[in-house]
């Protein structure tokens, strides 16, 4: 018989960190298990996007450096707005991957002052543990494993990113395209219904695969929904998908 999974009750129970806590009772009180990634280039798309799929989805994920016209007033502040009307989470993907000084200034000034609005950011672990030191307001998602093609994240490295992503209490969870112990949570990007890549070295998975062979807690999807003719539609398909797929592998 397949190993059984916890559910998000079980791990809301034993979390230990604010923003788990948080990602998890969201999960619940909405029923869904998507993040969404909004891989747009100015603010306009950016707040028209978070709209539509934010009553659909637990976090809204940018690339804030993306954004072509950003300005904080401009950008953030309603972008905050829409997160607290929908309830959902801000994971800034800025993938921090530089020394803990570096890092430190890169979170808290530039324009972006990721530090005063994200919930939760990704970082690398090539850095080392005290590379994630800096991060101590905010969630961190550490990368374990790229979607990529021809990644160099082998298995010796993921096993030695995960050392440090499990002992750092910084850490709330991880990237990959594998199975990690439980006592962390498990984001995996690179799914979509329709595509099995894009031509640029993204490699596809549907949500059912993910919840099956890597008993995952949270799929992120972007072109799958953003590029969609009805993003507000497409979401709540990713949803629904999801959430079923969630539940089929309790
Ligand atoms: O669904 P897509 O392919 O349009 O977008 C996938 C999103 C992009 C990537 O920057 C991100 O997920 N991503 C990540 C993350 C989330 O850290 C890691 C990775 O290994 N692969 C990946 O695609 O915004």
């Amino acid at each position: 018989e397949e190993k059984k999974r916890l559910s998000y009750q079980q791990k809301f129970e034993q979390a230990q960190h604010s923003v788990s806590k948080k990602l998890l009772e969201t999960a619940l009180a909405k029923e869904s298990n998507l993040i969404a990634s909004a891989d747009v280039t100015t603010t306009k798309e950016l707040l028209e996007l978070a709209e539509k799929v934010g009553p659909h989805i637990i976090a809204l994920k940018t690339h804030i450096d993306i954004i072509s016209d950003f300005d904080y007033q401009n950008t953030i502040i309603p972008l905050k707005e829409i997160a607290s009307k929908h309830k959902f989470l801000l994971m800034e993907d800025r993938k921090f991957a530089d020394i803990g000084n570096t890092q430190e200034l890169q979170f808290t000034s530039g324009v972006f002052r990721i530090t005063d609005w994200a919930d939760f950011v990704t970082s690398q672990v090539i850095g080392g543990f005290e590379s994630l030191d800096c991060f101590k307001n905010v969630g961190v998602v550490a990368i374990i494993g790229m979607s990529s093609k021809g990644t160099l994240t082998s298995n010796n490295y993921r096993e030695e990113a995960l050392k440090i992503a499990l002992s750092h209490p910084n850490v709330i969870g991880g990237v990959s395209q594998n199975p990690i112990p439980e006592e962390i949570l498990l984001f995996t990007p690179g799914v979509n219904l329709a595509d099995s890549g894009d031509g640029k070295g993204q490699q596809y998975n549907t949500p059912e695969h993910v919840f099956k062979t890597l008993h995952t807690d949270f799929i992120i999807v972007g072109r799958g929904i953003y590029k969609s003719e009805n993003p507000e539609q497409a979401a709540s398909q990713y949803k629904s998908a999801g959430w079923n797929a969630y539940l089929t592998s309790l």
